[in-house]
């Protein structure tokens, strides 16, 4: 397991690319619409991890809540996983509450799921899978 990316919830996607291609001195290597999710997301290269900015595409996405409510900032932790359909059980059974039954389609071409934030600590955590593999 090892950190894939931090999700940054931000109010204005454009300026954000900004700030950041500036911070991390590169260009972002992908942007991509998640529907289901209701975000669009930018990814940024920082050796093996990544940085994910997240914009909301609809008013009802949680990413416009989360900006409404808290501002921009610090949205997700994710770490990737082998396995991620057995990281689901085990954490299921040590009383963790995943806020999907199954695993989501997400950016970046990988299955996802999250952890309720109320039983992490106030983190909102993602695991992620890549479906390249
Ligand atoms: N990190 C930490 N805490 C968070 C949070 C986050 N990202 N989002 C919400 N919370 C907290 C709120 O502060 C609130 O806490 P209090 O009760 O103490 O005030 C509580 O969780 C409930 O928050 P809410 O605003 O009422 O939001 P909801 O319960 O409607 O939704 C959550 C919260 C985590 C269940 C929802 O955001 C969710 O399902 N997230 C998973 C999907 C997701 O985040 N998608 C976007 C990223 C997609 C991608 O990366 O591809």
């Amino acid at each position: 397991m090892h950190i894939d990316h931090i999700g940054i919830a931000v109010d204005n996607l454009e300026e954000a690319i900004d700030t950041y291609s500036k911070i991390l001195n590169c260009a972002p290597f992908k942007r991509e619409v998640v529907e289901d999710q209701k975000v669009e997301t930018v990814f940024f290269k920082t050796g093996e991890s990544k940085v994910e900015l997240l914009g909301a595409t609809s008013k009802d996405s949680v990413i416009a809540k989360f900006v409404k409510k808290k501002g921009p900032g610090i949205h997700h932790i994710a770490f990737e996983v082998d396995d991620l359909e057995s990281e689901m059980k085990r954490l299921q059974s040590e009383g963790f509450r995943l806020l999907s039954d199954k695993p989501l389609l997400g950016a970046d071409h990988k299955k996802i799921v999250f952890l309720h934030p109320k039983g992490t600590e106030g983190v909102l955590i993602e695991l992620c899978q890549s479906m390249d593999q």
